[in-house]
């Protein structure tokens, strides 16, 4: 299966996004696009998936949060595909952890903006914290794809706050472009790198899983979440990997080895796991979805 390469680690690095082409192959889509229709169509009739889902600044649905909460066949095995495991170990460290993950979708004709931002819990060190954003369909300027600014991940928050301001008064920004994506591509967006998008007035459905991941390191110096939930989650993964290993793709052909970092459980056959790992003590309303990345307004 096709793995992240040095170049474009390098571009990530120099520009703070990268995309990546043709990584998911034809059966995996077609599963993830079969699910995600799903839960959409759950949050439009106000079902189950509707209480996890946000609204954007036009009031329509957009964000549905703790992805793997929400019954599906593909967002555990996304999670485990091994382009993103190698990418981690390479990019993060061995020792990372999977922290958030969301579907983010534009609606035909009235789907939400996402206004200029940088995303939460970002840090003053040099730490490649980024979000590895899936896509199951073409993504354009006319169905509102995600605008990046390149190499604002290196601004300082003055900078970044400033062209923020500026963006939410006119969206274009000054050397702005459009990340462009296919059925299959991969974006990694640096968390620091000023992006947003505009409404969908096409006819056409544009979505994407965001996955967030963090080093346990990095969280044992910055303390975004505590250690029990970092446990839960490093569990949610290793769940991901035997998942995609017991109901593989037709098109699998290797799966990803993952060694728990030290002092982080193992998950035991047929022990039950936790599949919201709830970030906060109650998350369970939209109200207190404040630090999800992406929702966050300030650089
Ligand atoms: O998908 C989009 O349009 C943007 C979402 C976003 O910016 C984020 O989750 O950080």
């Amino acid at each position: 299966m096709r793995k992240i390469t040095d170049a474009e680690i390098k571009h990530f690095d120099d520009h703070g996004y990268v995309i990546c082409r043709g990584v998911l192959a034809s059966d995996e889509l077609a599963e993830f696009d079969r699910g995600s229709r799903g839960l959409i169509d759950e949050v439009l009739v106000g079902g189950p998936a509707d209480k996890w889902c946000m609204r954007g600044p036009e009031g329509v649905p957009y964000y549905l949060t703790y992805l793997h909460h929400q019954p599906n066949n593909f967002s555990l095995r996304l999670l485990a595909h091994p382009f993103i495991g190698d990418l981690l170990t390479r990019m993060v460290g061995p020792d990372f952890i999977s922290c958030y993950e969301s579907l983010v979708f534009k609606l035909p004709t009235n789907g939400s903006s996402v206004p200029w931002h940088r995303d939460g819990n970002t840090t003053e060190g040099g730490e490649r914290i980024f979000n590895i954003d899936i896509y199951p369909d073409r993504s354009t300027p006319a169905n509102g794809c995600v605008w990046v600014v390149p190499g604002s991940h290196k601004w300082d928050k003055a900078r970044a706050q400033e062209m923020i301001r500026r963006g939410r008064e006119k969206f274009e920004l000054p050397g702005a472009v459009a990340a462009e994506t296919g059925p299959g591509d991969v974006l990694l967006h640096h968390v620091k790198v000023l992006h947003g998008s505009t409404v969908n007035k096409s006819g056409t459905l544009r979505r994407v899983v965001y996955f967030d991941n963090r080093a346990l390191g990095w969280n044992e110096r910055y303390n975004w979440f505590p250690a029990d939930i970092m446990a839960k989650r490093c569990m949610l993964y290793q769940h991901a990997l035997l998942t995609r290993r017991q109901h593989p793709y037709a098109s699998d052909d290797e799966t990803f080895a993952y060694t728990p970092p030290r002092g982080m459980p193992i998950l035991r056959p047929g022990e039950p796991v936790d599949l919201l790992c709830a970030r906060e003590a109650s998350s369970h309303s939209k109200s207190d979805l404040g630090d999800i990345p992406g929702t966050e307004e300030t650089a």
